[in-house]
């Protein structure tokens, strides 16, 4: 319902009831019940069938917590980080460590090792957690970072090697000789002590710490069940889990919400139609949560027939907007799914509004979710007070499931907050008279690919340490598959000359595929700035967008 008082403004609250604050570590609320399903199977990988109990998944989580004190003297505060594709060993590192006390990074595994050695030194991790294929790249970031760490080694079978130099992970997980009495329980910890540290770009600049608490994970996991409707997640319901784990809507949404209630991971190292349809197919998917492109490929490839997903009922989309007739189009070719909508971002754990039981309002985003709070500020406003429905502005929102905020960057967090704990989310929306809220635009510099962030700050850095490029701005143009795509303008050095083809070249070498400059590169005479050296990103959406 709607509220207001003098300082808020107008404001809106949850429709549901208030969660239940858990106050406990977060591996202990992800095993809360496992008793009710020890036997059945928590993770299965799809290219290579192998897969783990509950009990044998939480087996080893903990028997990786006690060899990460006791071989490697790892303890709270230490972080963690993992830099693996979507396995089933993905959740015996996350929560092993957690066990231990840990805090954990998660690396996105595509990215290259100037990536991975930057959010190395950023969060000072002490330990790493890699493939056996991505190992020569977590080496090198390691060297680039002046950073000596183990590394322990996901083997995908027991005959694949183990490269020189790499610590077995199955040696540290293998519950032979554990003494699990030898585990401390980590000193003076409380629920609001860190449990990940992922990254994001947030409203402006680079990607930056944000610190989640225990409590943060846990009320998102709580919110997220009680919105869902009451038959959308069964025990042993599968989940193909597509969306990588090192992004906060695969950690949370999928994995750890779901192994809370005794689903099925059926994991996917990456999006590869083949395996993607095997999944829904041989390992019955029935649960699945994707991001726009992927609802475009099901919609569109001949070979994924009705029949061949004849398992799938409840389909949630999000991470970028949807398109209400491509909503529409899904239906028609899956008729007997639930399609449902969620928003989020990094900074609240990721869950801010999910479509509810029986929506057909496709162009919404949803509702909130228990105990969370919202307003729509205007974005001319001088100050912070709500607006009332049907009126846009950017959207703000507090809840349990907030960070507490950026790690080490006061001047970041005094950015992203408004006083009285408003998380800033950079979105422009507004809400219905019935508490419905839809997003129209994003205000915040950030592009989104596939569902994944591209900061433009990242990209222009690269583009400056091109020796003909004297400066460079980046934004994002639309991109029918992908939803956006990151364009560059370039203004080169006197006397320079150089091809769109070389610049965009450059830059691919450098990022992650998807940060590419799919969008092209603009040869400029200057980039458009305020008068105290911004730039101004409206301007060049307007400008240079054709
Ligand atoms: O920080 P981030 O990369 O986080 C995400 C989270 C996506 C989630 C989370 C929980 C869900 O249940 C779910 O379905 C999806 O992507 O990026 C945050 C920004 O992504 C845009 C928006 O600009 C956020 O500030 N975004 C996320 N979801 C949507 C969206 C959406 N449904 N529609 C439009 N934009």
């Amino acid at each position: 319902s709607l509220h207001y008082n003098a300082e808020d403004g107008y404001y809106k609250t949850s429709p549901y009831d208030p969660i239940k604050i858990q106050n406990v570590p977060l591996h202990e609320y992800v095993w809360r019940d496992f008793k009710k399903w020890e036997n059945s199977t928590a993770a299965v990988c799809v290219i290579t069938d192998r897969q783990y109990t509950y009990a044998q998944l939480r087996d080893a989580s903990a028997a990786f917590a006690v060899r990460l004190q006791t071989k490697f003297k790892l303890f709270k505060p230490d972080i963690l980080a993992i830099c693996l594709p979507n396995m089933p060993e993905y959740p015996i590192a996350a929560l092993g460590a957690i066990e231990a006390g840990l805090a954990v990074t998660t690396i996105n595994p595509i990215y290259t090792p100037d990536e991975i050695s930057r959010q190395l030194t950023f969060s000072n991790a002490k330990f790493l957690v890699g493939s056996v294929t991505g190992f020569a790249t977590l080496r090198e970031a390691c060297q680039l970072a002046g950073k000596q760490i183990p590394i322990a080694v996901v083997r995908s079978s027991e005959t694949e090697l183990l490269p020189a130099g790499a610590i077995d992970f199955f040696e540290l997980i293998s519950t032979e000789n554990v003494r699990y009495d030898e585990l401390c329980p980590p000193k003076d910890a409380t629920p609001d002590d860190m449990v990940f540290l992922p990254f994001s770009s947030g409203t402006t600049g680079l990607p930056k710490g944000v610190v989640l608490s225990h409590n943060n994970i846990s009320s998102n996991c709580e919110q997220i069940q009680d919105a869902l409707p009451i038959d959308s997640l069964q025990f042993q319901d599968t989940l193909p889990a597509v969306l990588p784990f090192f992004h906060i809507y695969g950690l949370t949404v999928v994995m750890l919400s779901k192994l809370g209630k005794g689903a099925r991971l059926a994991t996917l190292p990456a999006f590869k139609p083949d395996d993607f349809i095997k999944a829904l197919d041989t390992y019955k998917g029935s649960i699945l949560n994707l991001v726009p492109p992927i609802a475009l490929f099901m919609i569109n490839h001949p070979k994924l027939t009705k029949d061949l997903a004849s398992a799938l009922r409840v389909v949630m989309s999000g991470a970028a907007p949807i398109g209400q007739n491509d909503v529409e189009r899904f239906l028609q070719k899956f008729p007997n799914t639930r399609f449902m909508q969620g928003y989020g971002m990094t900074e609240a754990s990721p869950v801010i509004l999910m479509t509810p039981e029986g929506n057909t309002r496709y162009a919404s985003t949803g509702v909130l979710p228990g105990s969370t709070e919202a307003k729509i500020v205007p974005l001319d406003a001088t100050d912070s007070k709500g607006v009332g429905a049907r009126m846009t502005g950017e959207l703000c929102v507090r809840g349990p499931q907030v960070m507490s905020g950026y790690l080490n960057n006061p001047e970041a967090n005094e950015l992203t907050f408004f006083p009285g704990k408003w998380l800033r989310t950079g979105d422009v929306a507004f809400f219905d008279e019935d508490g419905y809220f839809y997003i129209t635009d994003r205000m915040k510099e950030l592009i989104k690919v596939k569902g994944f962030q591209v900061p433009p700050a990242e990209l222009e850095a690269v583009l400056r340490d091109h020796p003909k490029v004297l400066e460079a701005a980046v934004f994002g143009i639309p991109h029918e598959l992908n939803g956006e795509a990151p364009r560059a303008i370039v203004v080169l050095r006197q006397n320079e000359t150089a091809t769109a083809e070389e610049i965009a070249a450059y830059v691919a070498e450098r990022v992650a595929h998807y940060k590419k400059l799919e969008g092209g590169v603009i040869f400029v005479d200057e980039v458009p700035k305020n008068p105290t050296g911004k730039i101004l990103r409206k301007d060049l959406k307007e400008k240079y967008s054709d």
